[in-house]
């Protein structure tokens, strides 16, 4: 794999393959070994890249893929991928012969839409998992009434194969567990309705993959902390293993300017110098997903930390400097220099949301830099192929 170089701004994430590597070897070992391991990479692998995640998983011991839409299973059929994948989101029934097509497995959870798929599929056959409502209130299948009647109809049409039975879970990554029990007692309560059992059946997200190895079935589905990420802050000290943070921005500064007393910054000239004061240029703004809340957040520049200063803008914002430095200078607004780390954690805690979100919000007009061995292997950027 050669190195592409093709971005033309200095803002880049930073991949760490790595630490996916050995987030997943972590997690299988506490695995029984005829469990399987679900690699979720929807939402463009949690912001990490799709592709670059699926490939390192599957090197590293996932044995199926998971995904949220068609469209992000499609994209990775296109990539190469021939693993199996999963849509673990709702589909068009009118699309099942795209999901015939790429060999895409669906999640079902109505009896209408197989009703309404069958004529669709013209005689192809196609997997399904079913999806049960166990308290998560999202989508899923409630009822011994409705599993009789998918039951029913599955056994008239032979074509739709029924690879696996799942459930989620609402609160595996909070340290109080009745609902947890809850949802477990009502999964395995409307497991005992049907009368064949599929392949799969799979209920643990991340937390309770870490947390719960009794509840891991015959599968698992690992979504955060496959890129070293907590489930939640809550759950952190209780984990078994540490995680391995394989995530980091980073920019560098485009202009080092002196302000004097009284001169303003950015939008609204909301700052405004107390004294001489050095301020930094990054070309990075919110439509990165380096999100206007983030003023007042810290970055790393020459191992210390600067100051956010003024409204981020679109597509840069302004640092305070403790001294001059040469323009160009590389900062780290998620990683480490040196001594001093920021992690998705603390950009997380400052936006008042969860480290799942802010991985998942840098966009892709940051291009994304992928490292093995310490070394680069591959830049994706989405806008020039
Ligand atoms: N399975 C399903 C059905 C999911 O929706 C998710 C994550 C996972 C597995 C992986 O969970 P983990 O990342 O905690 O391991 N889904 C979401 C979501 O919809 N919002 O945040 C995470």
């Amino acid at each position: 794999m050669g190195i592409n170089h093709s971005f033309y701004r200095d803002t880049w994430v930073e991949v760490d393959l790595d630490c996916i590597k050995e987030n997943i070897s972590r997690l299988k070992k506490r695995l029984k070994p005829e469990t399987k391991l679900i690699a979720v990479v929807k939402a463009n692998g949690y912001g990490h890249g799709a592709l670059k995640i699926a490939e390192t998983a599957l090197c590293s011991g996932a044995d199926y893929l998971a995904v949220a839409f068609m469209d992000e299973a499609i994209y990775l059929r296109e990539n190469g991928i021939a693993t199996p994948i999963l849509v673990l989101g709702a589909s068009r029934y009118s699309d099942v012969k795209k999901a015939v097509q790429y060999n895409v497995a669906l999640t079902v959870f109505q009896l209408e839409w197989l009703r309404n798929a069958q004529p669709f599929l013209e005689g192809s056959s196609i997997k399904i998992h079913l999806k049960l409502d166990t308290g998560m209130g999202r989508i899923g299948v409630r009822s011994k009434k409705e599993i009789l009647e998918i039951e029913e109809f599955l056994n008239e049409n032979k074509n739709i194969l029924l690879e696996g039975i799942f459930t989620h879970f609402a609160t595996a990554d909070e340290l109080e567990s009745e609902y947890l029990e809850k949802q477990i007692n009502r999964f395995k309560e409307l497991l005992a309705f049907f009368s064949t059992s599929p392949a799969m059946i799979h209920c643990s997200n991340s937390a309770a993959s870490l947390l719960y190895p009794d509840l891991q079935f015959n599968a698992v589905r690992m979504g955060i902390s496959m890129y070293g990420l907590t489930p939640s802050v809550e759950i952190e000290s209780s984990l078994p293993y540490p995680l391995k943070e394989a995530f980091s921005l980073h920019t560098k500064v485009v202009q080092v300017k002196q302000l004097e007393k009284g001169d303003k910054v950015s939008y609204g000239a909301t700052y405004e110098a107390a004294e001489e004061e050095w301020v930094g240029t990054l070309p990075i703004g919110y439509a990165d997903g380096w999100l206007r809340k983030l003023t007042g957040q810290e970055v790393l520049v020459n191992g210390k930390r600067a100051p956010i200063i003024g409204r981020v803008c679109m597509d840069q914002c302004m640092i305070k400097l403790p001294g001059y430095i040469e323009p160009g200078a590389k900062v780290t607004l998620i990683g480490r220099q040196n001594s001093e780390v920021i992690s998705v954690n603390d950009i997380a805690a400052k936006l008042e949301t969860i480290n799942y979100e802010v991985t998942c919000t840098i966009s892709n007009r940051v291009p994304r830099i992928y490292r093995k061995g310490g070394m680069c292997i591959e830049v994706v950027n989405p806008l020039i192929q």
